[in-house]
């Protein structure tokens, strides 16, 4: 080897690895030492002391926060004042309580923080943090962070930011023997078992990773509820993760199985309108208050998938609702109260029960209960249109329920940037008070005027090493927190902050990676379930496909209800010569999706039963149409394996491999989707796949006799 070639070589190893090893335990707050001294001395200049006014736990954190970040990423110790320091001294504190603040605040600026906001500026050399309370605080030191982890010039720096959103909130369907219903990344962080005394820095490493992306809120326990969970001596571990989210602002919720006075309290009846059991909620919510007063409330699944609730005693949803918030209400706790029902004898559409029992209770709930609706009116599928609900119920707080976990998008091993999914239905237009009328506006309030708002995501978290299996699901919990921060953020900005905090500050990767998340979702919809059709994964599990599964304890658990494919076509007519479920929306989204002809072609068979030999607008029949998206599908998931290996130099090795693999895994997966749909539903359409496509691989027969009977994730039955 030649002298010139050998030091070429070095140098691009050296300016290409990292010098340790990662494994994704850092997430996105890796505070790397900035290696440029010119923009280090920079930052310097307003930063290199830090003095946070005032004692409370949660400024305590922000002062140890910005410290220790300041320090790794400085490259010298950043020390926390007991005074206001001189100029360099980054200062934060409350406005209207710290008198180091207040003269370097203009009252227009006051003005615009609002709760849980804050300030951001540049002034006379230091940095201000000022905010309208400790939390604000607190995401003000996380923004400061995250603008030094981008490399941000801070010489001008003037912003306010303020959450549009009130209740920001993770929900584990975690349960108390540490399974995760649907979790794909081990199992439960929560350790129940050696709680409370037991606490393990991975509760203090997630409360910080909720923190520095403004999520509020954690629901611990499995909307599946278990009563045990308000025996006292589990509200006494409850207690203790309350206490150790306390100082990060977050507040510890629980899920409440209603018939929990019968379980728990050994009364005859959960009837919500008995005052035995109205006194039992009572005196159970003032020992939960006892032991956590930032308690936040409950979160509840009623009269759904075979929970208990209300309707057994014959009474509605609100009238369990109010119920359990009434006894919230004296201690400030919410109740989110999921509009995930479908009855069990219904022979309605699926996708309309929700709507048809939750409209008529519109202006019934308490102030203090907000309802949860989950992004489509099915159950988190690839795509689906927004749930009827949103913008139907105006004088009730709706709160978006999305899927943080992929269920329905890989599980543990398929890379699909979610937040693609989430802004198309955040974005979509509801039209509920004409034009405009968001999902987003309905979500922040601003619509309706809601007092209360929220958004919730089901976690995709569990003892993983990297916290979510694969590597790029903390992109997806990143952006759940971001836009429920701020629900009109870009999916495409959030996939680059994400990338850049977490991998690399080079151009060329930063764009593989923002192309790869933001390509994948329609990668995957086309592979799984192109053309709006739903539902047609593996029964139980939900891993792989199952177009062919019918044989189930109710219709609406089979893929045969969603496809209706037969001779003549495919896809479930939910125009008015169907089932109508169209009629749930008002009548410009109606007129954009009821013409078979004009139909959105990504929601053309959820809404439309359409023959086998039409011709679409793209010039092909719908059976053309059907191989080629499910060919791009796959075609997708190689590429997306490509452009990860385009990118290897950049990455260090341990999250390269990780990430490899599971996209190989992918690409495998993938092809069969495609081969396992097109062979069963061309038993249908008895027409073959255009010449210049690939055949299916096997059989149909070999793709029905798969079986993965320990696929994770799959609900335990008690
Ligand atoms: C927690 C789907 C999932 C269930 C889940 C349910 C729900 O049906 O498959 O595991 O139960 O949604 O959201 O309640």
């Amino acid at each position: 080897m030649s002298r010139v070639f050998f030091f070429t070589f070095l140098f691009f190893l050296l300016a290409h690895t990292p010098l340790r090893a990662e494994d994704g335990y850092r997430l996105w707050l890796r505070y790397d030492k900035i290696e440029n001294e010119e923009l280090r001395r920079a930052y310097l200049r307003s930063l290199s002391q830090i003095f946070v006014d005032g004692e409370e736990a949660i400024l305590r954190t922000a002062a140890a926060e910005l410290s220790a970040g300041l320090e790794a990423l400085l490259g010298q110790p950043v020390p926390i004042l007991e005074e206001p320091g001189g100029a360099g001294t980054a200062i934060a504190g409350i406005l209207g309580r710290s008198p180091a603040i207040d003269p370097l605040v203009s009252e227009e600026d006051a003005r615009k923080v609002a709760s849980e906001g804050y300030l951001l500026t540049n002034r006379r050399g230091s940095l201000v943090i000022a905010a309208r309370d400790a939390r604000g605080v607190l995401y003000g030191a996380f923004h400061l962070l995250r603008l030094l982890q981008l490399r941000q010039p801070l010489g001008n720096l003037h912003l306010i930011e303020n959450p549009k959103v009130k209740l920001r909130v993770l929900n584990h369907w975690d349960n108390l023997d540490r399974t995760v219903e649907r979790g794909y990344a081990g199992f439960s962080i929560w350790n129940w078992h050696e709680l409370p005394e037991y606490i393990d820095q991975r509760y203090i490493d997630y409360a910080r990773a909720n923190a520095s992306i403004g999520i509020n809120g954690a629901v611990v326990t499995n909307v599946n509820a278990n009563a045990l969970v308000f025996r006292p001596d589990y509200l006494e571990k409850a207690a203790a993760l309350a206490d150790v989210f306390r100082p990060y602002g977050i507040r510890l919720y629980l899920t409440a199985r209603f018939s929990s006075p019968i379980e728990l309290g050994g009364l005859p009846t959960a009837d919500p309108l008995n005052p035995d059991v109205q006194k039992w909620w009572k005196d159970k919510v003032e020992e939960i208050y006892r032991l956590i007063p930032d308690f936040g409330g409950f979160l509840v699944k009623a009269n759904s998938e075979g929970q208990p609730g209300p309707q057994d005693y014959g009474r509605n949803h609100a009238e369990g609702a109010n119920m359990l918030a009434d006894a919230l209400a004296p201690h400030g706790g919410a109740v989110m109260w999921r509009a995930f029902v479908y009855s069990e004898e219904e022979p309605e559409d699926r996708a309309k029960q929700a709507y048809n029992e939750f409209v008529p209770l519109d202006g019934q709930f308490r102030e203090n209960v907000l309802i949860q609706v989950k992004n489509g009116p099915i159950d988190f599928q690839p795509r689906e249109p927004v749930h009827p609900l949103f913008g139907a119920m105006p004088k009730t707080p709706l709160m978006m329920e999305f899927q943080v976990t992929k269920e329905y998008l890989g599980q543990g091993t398929h890379l699909v940037g979610l937040a693609e999914m989430y802004e198309e239905a955040l974005q979509t237009d509801t039209y509920a008070q004409g034009k405009g009328s968001t999902v987003a506006r309905v979500i922040d309030g601003s619509l309706h005027g809601y007092q209360l708002t929220g958004m919730a995501g089901v976690s995709n978290i569990g003892t993983a090493r990297n916290w979510t299996g694969h590597l790029f699901g903390q992109a997806d919990w990143y952006a759940f927190g971001r836009l429920a921060w701020d629900p009109y953020l870009h999916a495409g900005a959030i996939f680059r902050e994400w990338a850049e905090l977490t991998f690399t500050h080079h151009p060329e990767a930063l764009g593989a990676i923002q192309d790869m998340l933001s390509s994948s979702y329609e990668a995957c919809v086309n592979y799984m379930t192109p053309l709006g059709l739903h539902h047609i994964m593996a029964a139980g599990h939900h891993y792989g496909p199952g177009p062919w599964v019918s044989n189930m304890p109710r219709a609406d658990w089979t893929s045969v209800y969603y496809h209706r494919a037969d001779e003549q076509g495919l896809g479930f007519n939910r125009t008015k010569s169907g089932s109508n479920a169209l009629e749930q929306y008002p009548p410009p989204f109606q007129a954009r999706y009821a013409d078979r002809d004009k139909c959105p072609h990504k929601f053309l068979l959820w809404f439309h039963h359409v023959p086998w030999g039409h011709i679409l607008s793209t010039g092909r029949t719908l059976w053309e149409e059907l191989c080629l998206r499910y060919h791009q599908g796959a075609a997708e998931a190689s590429r997306l394996r490509e452009q990860w290996e385009s990118i290897s130099g950049y990455i260090d090795e341990e999250r390269f491999r990780q990430v490899s693999m599971h996209l190989k895994i992918q690409e495998k997966e993938a092809r069969w989707w495609r081969d396992a749909c097109l062979s069963y539903f061309q038993t249908f359409s008895k027409m073959e796949i255009p010449p210049n496509l690939e055949k299916p691989k096997h059989s149909l027969e070999y793709y029905q006799s798969l079986t993965f009977p320990y696929a994770p994730g799959i609900r335990p039955r008690w």
